[in-house]
């Protein structure tokens, strides 16, 4: 058995976050598949109960300790592997109010957009979506502009921050309906940069199920 798993599935840019972690840092890991489209496993009282009495994936599993929140699992693995971790305490509150950020208003909209846009059947109400398409541009724009002072979005070295926010930006632009990198070019050149980081992988390489059955 590997040291860690990861209880994650291929659409979940929530999970993405941690496996591109495990990836960049080297670890020794492996993915538990989520059915949760199919079987709505992360509904069951066995996976509340054993698994995340959240609901919710991403989870982490090392030895005895299980751990969600894509934002703890980073904090974690950073401090273990020494790698990807703010320097300092200003660095690691900026870091913090950045993957805060992220969680609510970056990938907390585009994750419900593309789910209700390209998941779920029939899509979500049109209002709902034009919602939640303004809260996304809001965001994107703000991620934009700190991207213009520095390469990364503490400064010049890539952090959990930087791979907190990268969540859903790899999943393909048509199952957004808009182009991320297209449209932000500061964005455009920071994917490339984090793309370029030894074991990158693209969610879809990086984690089980997909394509989604029937698509
Ligand atoms: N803030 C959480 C978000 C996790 C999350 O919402 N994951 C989705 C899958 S992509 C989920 O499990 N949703 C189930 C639900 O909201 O009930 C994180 O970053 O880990």
């Amino acid at each position: 058995m590997a040291e860690y798993q990861l209880y994650c599935f291929a659409q979940s840019g929530n999970a993405y976050r941690a496996a591109l972690m495990l990836n960049l840092i080297g670890a020794d890991w492996e993915p538990k598949f989520v059915d949760f489209f199919g079987k709505g496993v992360q509904r069951t009282p066995e996976y509340r109960n054993a698994v995340n009495e959240m609901g919710e994936v991403p989870v982490l599993v090392h030895g005895a300790r299980t751990l969600s929140q894509s934002g703890v699992i980073l904090t974690y693995l950073a401090e273990r592997s020494g790698k990807f971790q703010p320097a300092g305490e200003d660095q690691r509150l900026e870091a913090l109010r950045w993957l805060l950020f992220d969680n609510q208003k970056v990938n907390g909209y585009l994750g419900p957009y593309r789910f209700l846009r390209f998941i779920v059947r029939p899509p979500g109400h049109p209002e709902a979506l034009t919602f939640l398409k303004g809260r996304i541009d809001n965001a994107l724009g703000i991620v934009d502009k700190r991207l213009a002072k520095a390469p990364f979005i503490l400064g010049e070295a890539p952090t959990i921050a930087d791979i907190s926010l990268v969540g859903y930006f790899y999943y393909p632009a048509e199952e957004f309906g808009f182009d991320i990198a297209g449209d932000h070019k500061n964005i455009a050149v920071w994917l490339d940069r984090i793309k370029a980081l030894p074991g990158w992988k693209h969610p879809y390489e990086l984690m089980p199920g997909h394509p989604l059955p029937g698509r």
